[in-house]
């Protein structure tokens, strides 16, 4: 039997499972989890996801000036080290977004200017989401060019870590490479191979989707570059990654699937691509050897997916 799938944009308001091990409420770990007011406030901005309608207008948030002081923290710091770094895609993307979208380390950039940004340059739009989703929904909003964003900052006694997603790793990890046209052609097509998949496979491509959009890096020039957007949210992540220390394995989607990852600490091994090129070609191979008695083609003139 084939699992239910959003076949129209409209359906990704059914696609709302939160995973809750790292939310502040769950997690005793969480840098929040003892501060009540940031609880409160999480709860807050959480609401407003959950009665979102796809369609409606992104709601926005005043951000405080303790938020506003976090980000700026993270701003800094990851800045002063893209340039040696991050790919040349993602130096592009913030570029632009820093001429055109308002990002900038004075504030916190809100979902609505960011997602009209993004529709002119590839179409992608966002939908904001309370936290960490299931693999599945998060995976199958990508088929139709919509990135779910988490509109809640880190707690700021942690500014350089998130056990979880927040605007941080969306604003700054995610979008720049959502700006790029192959490599948005690279995230919808990961959400067209999840539709109606197995758990098993849900679980490969959700491996693949870690150690690509979210840890990967790419030759560029002869020089080993991150486009992964956890590596880019984590200044940590991304100076280690860079550095000798990690184990370096060539693209391969067979391989990566199966992979076991790190989702507490830093990753021990990283995948490296030839170019976004190569790993569009390689997955699309991939992608084809997943069983389903279907076969799917996105429609964008009506924002939905044709089963075939
Ligand atoms: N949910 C949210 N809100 N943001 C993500 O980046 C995210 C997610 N990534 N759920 C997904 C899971 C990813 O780790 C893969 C597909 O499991
Ligand atoms: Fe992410």
């Amino acid at each position: 039997k084939v699992p239910w799938f959003p076949r129209q944009i409209k359906d990704l308001d059914r696609c709302n499972m939160l995973i809750t091990k790292f939310d502040p409420d769950m997690d005793q770990d969480h840098p929040g989890h003892s501060d009540p007011e940031y609880r409160k406030r999480r709860a807050f901005i959480s609401e407003l996801a959950f009665t979102h309608k796809q369609g409606e207008p992104l709601p926005t948030v005043e951000y405080t000036a303790e938020e506003v002081s976090t980000w700026r923290h993270v701003y800094r710091q990851l800045r002063g080290i893209y340039p040696g770094l991050a790919c040349r895609q993602f130096l592009d993307g913030l570029q632009q977004l820093e001429e055109e979208a308002g990002y900038g380390e004075d504030r916190i950039p809100q979902l609505r200017e960011v997602s009209a940004f993004l529709k002119g340059k590839t179409g992608f739009q966002l939908r904001p989401v309370a936290g960490l989703l299931s693999a599945r929904d998060f995976l199958c909003s990508l088929a139709f060019r919509v990135f779910q964003c988490t509109q809640y900052i880190r707690h700021s006694s942690a500014p350089m870590h998130s056990p979880e997603p927040d605007c941080c790793h969306e604003l700054l990890g995610h979008i720049p490479m959502l700006a790029d046209k192959e490599f948005a052609q690279f995230s919808q097509e990961i959400g067209l191979a999840s539709l109606g998949a197995s758990d098993e496979d849900i679980e490969k491509l959700s491996t693949l989707y870690w150690f690509t959009v979210e840890f990967g890096l790419c030759k560029q020039n002869g020089a080993v570059k991150a486009y992964g957007a956890g590596l880019l949210s984590s200044y940590g992540e991304l100076v280690y990654a860079l550095s000798n220390e990690p184990e370096y394995k060539p693209f391969n989607p067979e391989e990566m699937a199966t992979q076991p990852y790190q989702d507490q600490t830093y990753q021990p091994v990283y995948f490296v691509s030839e170019s976004f090129e190569d790993a569009k070609t390689k997955m699309r191979r991939y992608s084809a050897t997943i069983k389903r008695p279907f076969a799917v083609r996105y429609d964008p003139f009506t924002c939905s997916v044709e089963v075939l």
